[in-house]
């Protein structure tokens, strides 16, 4: 297992990190992606750039999620006749065929199998039982060791951005050119969304060289922004509400807001409405922390945990066995709403109180 969270990410990206990837898709015939539940613009973004190279290698590919994708995501679908999104039903005999048939299952943007739902047995038990081999790329902390071969690199801005460099090492290494145009929409879709529009810390120079490549490919900017960030007036009117809820804690430094079931009724919206919400909340200038609490139809509690600089909140996350990035992370309580939040602003009070830097996560 390769996982990292260094920044010697130029020694890196140019050495053989990919030369097991490389390979074990090569040997592949057919291969699987899927990415995590409720799916973002990273995971859906890294699938249609990896589908386009893979094909352009000879590989039949075939895309099979958890979840279904958000409507602003739908256009990487619908703009590529060709491209087809699976969402996994295991009582669905030509999913199954699918699974039974692949060399390789390749998981994007997630390092736990938790996260792919349904798809978690199945694939565990080709892999077992018959030839399925299982491979990762994405860029969380804590991987999981389930994959024959997992790229987890948790420097990279994007899961979008390691799909980019092993299309590159992979174009070095055959000799042959890879990418397109379509590779190049879905690449850039990724990094644009999972750098808040290329201004997270992890923006490196290598990012916007990575973007200056997919412009010289053929991606417009400005269309994939419209199309991303552009909302219906229902969901405006839920983020209108959910700001409105907005509450402060210790002076200012944590910010957080309940969306409850209520609020979506009352707006006709529902759960992919929510995206921007965590962003308006970290504008506020004076806080460190804030979190979205999101009540469920199941009766969870879903919260997103943002952070500001080195405050690692994917450790509040770990605690209620979530996980994530040091800014951004999440998971859910079965709680009643009121004691999921005083249950998790104690412990982010706990996390403040700390010295941020914890040296045992220095060395993942
Ligand atoms: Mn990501």
């Amino acid at each position: 297992m390769l996982s990292q969270d260094t920044s010697s990410a130029d020694q890196e990206r140019y050495s053989d990190i990919w030369g097991d990837m490389i390979t074990l898709i090569s040997e592949s015939e057919t291969i699987v992606l899927t990415t995590h539940e409720n799916s973002d613009g990273d995971g859906l973004g890294s699938e249609v750039g990896l589908y386009f190279a893979l094909e352009n290698l000879g590989k039949r590919v075939h895309i099979l999620n958890p979840t279904e994708i958000p409507k602003n995501y739908e256009f990487l679908f619908e703009a590529f006749g060709d491209l087809e999104l699976l969402v996994f039903s295991p009582e669905n005999q030509d999913h199954l065929a699918i699974l039974n048939d692949a060399d390789l299952f390749l998981v994007l943007d997630t390092n736990s199998l938790q996260r792919i739902g349904a798809l978690k047995d199945i694939v565990l038990s080709l892999q077992k039982s018959s030839a399925l081999k299982i491979g990762c790329i994405d860029h969380h902390l804590d991987p999981q060791s389930f994959a024959d071969v997992m790229i987890c690199l948790s420097y990279a801005s994007a899961t979008g951005e390691l799909i980019y460099d092993l299309i590159y090492n992979s174009e070095s290494l055959l000799k042959r050119p890879i990418f397109n145009q379509k590779s190049a929409i879905g690449i850039y879709t990724a990094l644009m969304t999972d750098t808040g529009s290329f201004r997270f810390p992890k923006t490196t120079p290598h990012v916007h060289q990575i973007a200056a490549k997919l412009i010289e490919l053929g991606v417009e900017p400005s269309k994939i922004h419209k199309q991303v960030y552009s909302i219906p007036y229902n969901a405006m009117k839920l983020i209108g509400l959910a700001i409105s809820s907005i509450h402060l804690e210790m002076n200012g430094k944590i910010a957080y807001l309940l969306i409850t079931r209520q609020m979506f009724q009352q707006t006709s919206t529902s759960r992919s409405d929510t995206e921007k919400i965590a962003e308006y909340l970290m504008s506020i200038s004076s806080i460190d922390v804030g979190v979205v609490f999101i009540e469920e139809e199941d009766g969870n509690v879903k919260m997103s945990l943002r952070s500001h600089g080195d405050i690692y909140i994917n450790r509040v996350a770990k605690k209620f066995g979530g996980g994530g990035h040091k800014n951004a992370a999440g998971c859910k309580l079965k709680l009643p709403s009121y004691k999921a939040i005083q249950t998790v602003l104690t412990e982010i009070q706990q996390l403040l109180k700390e010295p941020y830097l914890n040296p045992e996560e220095k060395q993942l």
